[in-house]
């Protein structure tokens, strides 16, 4: 949304996991239909638990609340209900990351999953293209990796690329190395969650180990100036998620974030929402809270969208008819 009444700038979101989208009265609604007890008495209860300290606080949170996804529907209008919502704030193309372990861990098997996803995807295409981005817990074991990107290869014709998320300290990106590099022999796009709680070594590491051409937050390597100038040579894209990051500690206010630093520096950062439905808004609302928090002039915001699009793994002629 904006406030000159002009339309949202057209941009693309990179940074966005699809179970984040997952909103309190949908969590209430499902856990009803499909009898799962919840530790919270109302909407109002659960969202009052939103109040993170820092990532594993939230993600304790986020991976409890996905007990009421269970069916291939499940998951289908979960992402009908966020790929709706992309025309009003000038998303034209999606790359979405989903957390499979996290489902199959309950029994849900991962066909269900991707095709619910799948059938979300087809059936918002006129409005918005998307793509999917499987990604590794990096908490979990690389054999359990393995495992997940084999059980996902007959579904490879629906996915774009590989992640790395969940707990970042203490899992370095050389812990999954081998199966990033199977899924690049896949034809999958690698890209991994780095710099976010861990240290610019973690970025240089999913760089180097993973090969990485995008990283997802990566806000940390403005601590390491050997490290932005490699960012900067090869115009690797960080996708930056400002109210997440304030919204687990990983930065003190909006108005201390790295984001004015970063593209002042010449790094190719753009702005996305991450788990929106916990971190208090979608892209619009991130946008609002660099032009607000940040100071972001119209000229930074039309920049910020524009690497939005060319960041995206979409071929140059679909990036050109969306710039
Ligand atoms: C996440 Cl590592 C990380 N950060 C933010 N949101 C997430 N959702 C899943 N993993
Ligand atoms: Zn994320």
């Amino acid at each position: 949304m904006t406030t000159t009444g002009t339309p949202p700038l057209p941009k693309a979101e990179l940074h966005l996991h699809i179970e984040g989208t997952l909103e309190p009265e949908t969590v209430f609604e499902l856990a009803r239909r499909h009898d799962v007890a919840l530790p919270y008495a109302s909407v109002e209860e659960l969202r009052a638990a939103y109040d993170f300290t820092d990532l594993q606080s939230f993600l304790d949170v986020y991976y409890a609340n996905m007990a009421v996804l269970r069916t291939r529907d499940d998951f289908a209008a979960l992402a009908s209900a966020y790929l709706r919502t992309c025309p009003e704030q000038g998303v034209r193309h999606v790359e979405m990351f989903f957390d499979p372990q996290a489902h199959t861990a309950r029994g849900v098997a991962i066909g269900d999953v991707i095709g619910g996803l799948t059938d979300a995807i087809e059936h918002h295409a006129d409005d918005v293209s998307a793509g999917l981005i499987l990604c590794f817990l990096r908490d979990r074991s690389a054999a359990e990796a393995e495992e997940t990107l084999r059980a996902a290869e007959p579904y490879l014709d629906r996915i774009v690329g590989v992640g790395l998320d969940s707990a970042e300290v203490g899992h370095p990106p050389s812990k999954f190395t081998s199966v990033f590099e199977r899924a690049r022999g896949l034809g999958l796009k690698p890209v991994a969650h780095a710099g976010e709680e861990g240290p610019a070594g973690y970025v240089t590491e999913a760089l180097d180990e993973l090969g990485v051409l995008r990283v997802d937050h990566g806000i940390r390597a403005i601590e390491d100036d050997a490290l932005v100038a490699r960012l900067v040579r090869d115009r690797t894209p960080l996708t930056v998620c400002p109210l997440s990051n304030v919204r687990l500690a990983c930065v003190p206010g909006i108005g201390l974030h790295p984001l004015p630093e970063m593209l002042a520096a010449g790094l190719n950062v753009s702005v996305h929402s991450d788990d929106p439905a916990y971190f208090g808004g979608y892209a619009d609302a991130n946008y609002a809270a660099v032009r607000e928090g940040l100071g972001f002039t119209d000229d930074q915001l039309r920049t910020l969208a524009a690497n939005s699009i060319t960041s995206s793994f979409l071929d140059d002629e679909a990036v050109q008819r969306l710039l």
